[in-house]
This record gives structure tokens, sequence and C-alpha cells, in this order.
């Protein structure tokens, strides 16, 4: 009687930490979620042996008690190597009692009686996991789903993962222990249609002499599931590329693909399938995935993309080249030179060349875009100047007396390039220094584009008698002889407007005669010379 008691009130207990423990982590990946099975159906069971012995945290003398799993290792993860098959010929364990027995011999049902290796009873602890695939159609209805059990020594807990508990989930009613029927409660609310629930089992041995499992079921709606249908089929896939390609087959970015794995018998095992994979680099990239269905079967496929990141680079040359001051004196044509290493370039999206108009700095562009779509621009400045230089002469009065002074200056300007150079020069002096007649005077300048240009002027130098008069005054070092060669020089062109020729010539005559007399005199001899070659232009 007063064990009974005792075992009571253990109960309630166990039932509160029952709560707590829902949703453990299980450390597991969670199984498939896309492209679910298409035919209810559960693996067969896998064993997990564990053969270290825990101290029991539990002081309740409770086979089985909840509480007991608080010493529990990690439930191991999926595709941990550790799991193997039930069936006949699953790992024995070592143990002072039926050692040489397969610990789970019935893949359908798990069977395990096998010896404790522990001594004596509740001090100590052992687990055991057991893990199967349940494969469940999308629109299947759920309304009853339980892990039905018998031969419980000493206890077992029922964990599941899928995509609604992708770390798993312990539900309260998933317990079987002393005192509670071998069968968990309904886990309906814990189980996902349209993919594959993992099941497992934590078995607890905490005393000796035997540690067993009988059988464990799994009923969905009241029904055992039955076992899943051989499937040999491999998952199939779906590709897509994204961004897509362009029409000539190329990217200009990092490539994903969705690969959509399919299976139509058990389901991909989405811990063993890549869903997508993302391309790095540039070039001829091969993307490869490969999934595993639940049975097992495996499928590869692989997708080459073409990717080019990489805008054209160009190489222009300008021609005619600009010259050492960086100046053209006609059009430039500028050849792009685009290459594009990847893809390759876009003839109908470059400019291959470009050709100046006008003149100054012209900045002429060009863009250019590879067959991935990368486009690049590139901007070459040339100087035009095509205009000669302007020459010009200012302050020519045109026609001077003999005694008058000329001053002319010259000027050379450019608008554009500027004057390099210029034999522009100011023309001055007596008038009588450049002699009678008609002068012309000329000069060039080249800018720094090297156009020439040309400028000239002409004037004229004239004599009359007065002009000649203020000549021998401004020679003359002596006024009187100044005075008397003035005279004559006015006598002869009173005659001249006479019409007295012979008296003109006469007065004339006489002029020279004087001049003559007077040079290296009142006149140097130049001057004399110079004032007679006039008076004979009168
Ligand atoms: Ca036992
Ligand atoms: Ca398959
Ligand atoms: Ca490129
Ligand atoms: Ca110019």
């Amino acid at each position: 009687m007063r064990v009974a008691l005792l075992q009571r009130r253990a109960f309630a207990r166990a039932v509160v930490f029952a709560v707590f423990v829902i949703g453990a982590v299980v450390g597991s990946a969670a199984p498939a979620v896309a492209s679910g099975p298409t035919t209810l159906g559960v693996s067969g069971w896998q064993v997990y042996s564990n053969t270290n012995i825990f101290g029991n945290p539990d002081a309740l003398q409770i086979h089985g008690d909840p509480g007991e799993y608080a010493a529990a290792p990690a439930i191991p993860a999926q595709n941990d190597p550790g799991w193997a098959d039930c069936g006949p010929s699953s790992p024995l364990r070592s143990s002072p009692y039926n050692g040489t027995h397969p610990l789970c011999p019935n893949a359908t049902t798990i069977g395990m009686a096998v010896g404790s290796i522990l001594s004596g009873c509740w001090s100590q602890l052992n687990f055991t996991y057991f893990q199967a695939l349940v494969s469940i159609p999308a629109g299947t209805t759920i309304s009853q789903f339980s892990v039905n059990m018998s031969g419980a020594d000493d206890g077992a807990r029922i964990s599941l993962v899928n995509s609604q508990y992708p770390n798993g989930v312990t539900p309260s009613n998933g317990y079987i222990y002393q005192l509670t029927p071998q069968s968990t409660g309904n886990l309906a609310s814990y189980v996902a249609a349209g993919e594959v629930n993992r099941v497992v089992i934590t078995q607890v041995d905490d005393c000796a002499v035997g540690n067993n499992l009988n059988s464990a079921q799994i009923l969905l709606n009241g029904t055992v599931i039955p076992p899943a249908p051989a499937d040999t089929t491999p998952p199939t896939d779906n590709p897509v590329v994204s961004p897509a390609a362009n029409g000539a087959g190329w990217n200009n970015s990092d490539v994903t693909v969705n690969w959509n794995w399919t299976d139509s018998g058990s389901g991909i095992d989405l811990s063993h399938c890549t869903q997508s994979s993302a391309s790095t680099g540039e070039g001829a990239i091969t993307l490869t995935s490969t999934c595993q269905d639940i049975a097992g079967n495996q499928a590869s496929d692989s997708v080459t993309v073409h990717v080019d990141k990489t805008a054209p680079t160009d190489s222009p040359v300008v021609s005619p080249a600009a010259n050492g001051a960086g100046w053209n004196n006609s059009d430039v044509t500028v050849n792009w030179n685009w290459t594009d290493s990847g893809s390759g370039i876009d003839l109908s999206h470059c400019t291959q060349s470009s050709t100046s108009t006008g003149e100054g700095a012209i900045t002429l562009t060009s863009t250019c875009q590879d067959i991935a779509g990368n486009q690049a621009s590139d901007s070459v400045t040339v100087h035009v100047d095509k205009t000669a230089p302007v020459l010009a002469y200012s302050g020519n009065a045109g026609t001077y007396a003999a005694d008058q002074s000329v001053s002319i200056s010259c000027s050379a300007s450019d608008a554009l390039s500027g004057v390099a150079s210029s034999t522009c020069a100011a023309v001055s002096g007596p008038a009588w220094s450049f002699g009678l007649g008609t002068h012309t005077v000329s000069a060039t300048a080249t800018d720094n584009a090297g156009n020439t240009g040309t400028g000239s002027t002409s004037f004229t130098v004239t004599v009359d008698a007065n002009s000649l008069c203020a000549l021998v005054q401004q020679f003359s070092t002596k006024a009187g002889i100044a005075n008397s060669l003035c005279v004559k020089l006015q006598a002869a062109a009173a005659a001249a407007a006479r019409g007295q020729a012979k008296t003109e010539a006469n007065d004339l005559n006489a002029f020279d005669n004087e001049v003559a007399a007077q040079s290296g005199k009142a006149l140097t001899a130049d001057q004399a010379t110079l004032l007679a070659q006039f008076a004979a232009a009168l």
C-alpha cells in the first residue's frame, strides 16, 4: 500500500514535468518539406546504440519516469553515421545477458529484448534511440497519430521532427512508463501532412536485468501505417536560373539556380539535397546539385551558366596625333579599339570611331556594351584650331610727303591656339629714307596648331617743291644755304604753274648746281645725292 501511494504522487509530479519538455531541442535537421511524398508509408526502424551509463537524476522509483530523461544525451541527428537498420543483422550489444542477440531484430516492430548493462535498479540509466520516417501525402486528414508500444522496459518517449517543429518536439503525452498505457496519447497536432515526419523513440533502461522494447508501431487514424512501398526512382529536378540569361546566353551578375527537386515516391530528403546554388566568379561556370530521396535513391544535375561582370575596355588612338603643343589643325578621328575578355563586345552597341567637327576643345565620347550587357564609356578631348592667325597693320597714312614720318605698327593675333611665331614688324622712319614711290611690307605668323597667316600693307612716298624745301631745311647745316635752295625750288614751282617749262628747268638746274656745290659742306654727300634725285622727280 505504501508503495502504491508513493507511485500515485510521483505520477502527478511526472505530468507536470512533462509539460516543460514540450519543444525540447533534439538536435536534428528537419526532414523533407517541399515536394512531399505521394504514398503513405513508414520506413523501417533504425537504432542508435548508446552504451554509456548515466547517473539517475530522478529520485522517484518509477520505471521509465519522465524525470529520468534529464540525463539523456542529445538525440543524434537524422544522418548521424551511428544509426543502423533494425533487422536480423542489427548491432549486438555487449552485456552480461543475451550478449549475442541483435539489438532490434525486426525492422517493422523493433523487437528489442536484450540484457541490461546496468547493475541494479534506479541508480543507473542507459538510453537507446530508434527512428523511423513517416511519409504522409499532402491532403491527408490527420485526426489521430500515435506510437503503440508493448513490453517497454523500462520506459520510452516520442519526439517528432517536421516543418512545424524543425528543432523537434517532445509532446507531454508522448511518454510511456510504469503506470501508463503502452501507447502514446494522440499526437496528431504535432504531425504534418505533405511531408516526411521523423519519429524518434528514446528508450530508457533504469533497472537490470531486462532491457526491452518488444514492439513499436505507428498508427494514423487508428490504423497501423504500412511499410513505405519500394521506391527505386530517384528525385527529378526542374532547375530555374535566376536571373535568366539574356538572349545570347549570358548573365552579367552572379546567378542562382533553384533546383526544384521533386520525388514521386518517398519524397526528397532535404538534408541530402542542394536546394539552390549560386555562381561566383566569371566565365563558363557549371553548378551541380545532388539530391536523395528518403529511400536513398540519388540524382544529380548540372547547369552551366555564362557570367561576365566586367565591362569592355578601350584603347583610344587619336588620328592625326596632336602636335607637341597638344593641338590639331584639322578634324580629328578617334579609333576607340574596344575589347572585352568575357562575352565579347556587342558591335551594334559600340561606337567604333568618332570624328570631331568644328574647332576648340572638343570632347568625343564612345559607349560600348558587351554581349552580357555590361556597359562602359570613355571620352577624349581634342584641341582643334583650323584658323590661321590674323596680321593687322595700323597707322598707315597711305601717302607720305618726303619730309613726313612713317609709323606703321603690326600686330598678329590668334583666338584659338595662340600665336607661336611671327615676322610681324613695325615700319617707321622718315618718309625720304624709304625712297620715292610705293613700298609694300608683309609678314607671316604661325599659331600653335601650325596654321600660318600672312598680311601686307603699302604706302607711297611723294615729293613736291614744299616738301623738298622742308627736307633741305632739315639737312642743311646753314640756314642761308637752305633759304637759297628753297627760293630756287619755289621759283621753279611758280614757273611750272605758269606753264613756263624752260624757266622751271633753269631754276631746277640752278638748285642742282647749288646742291652739288654744298656737297661735303652744308650738306653731306649722301644728302646732296638724295636731294638731286628727289628734285629730278619734280
Ligand atoms: Ca530494465
Ligand atoms: Ca523516389
Ligand atoms: Ca565583359
Ligand atoms: Ca588659330
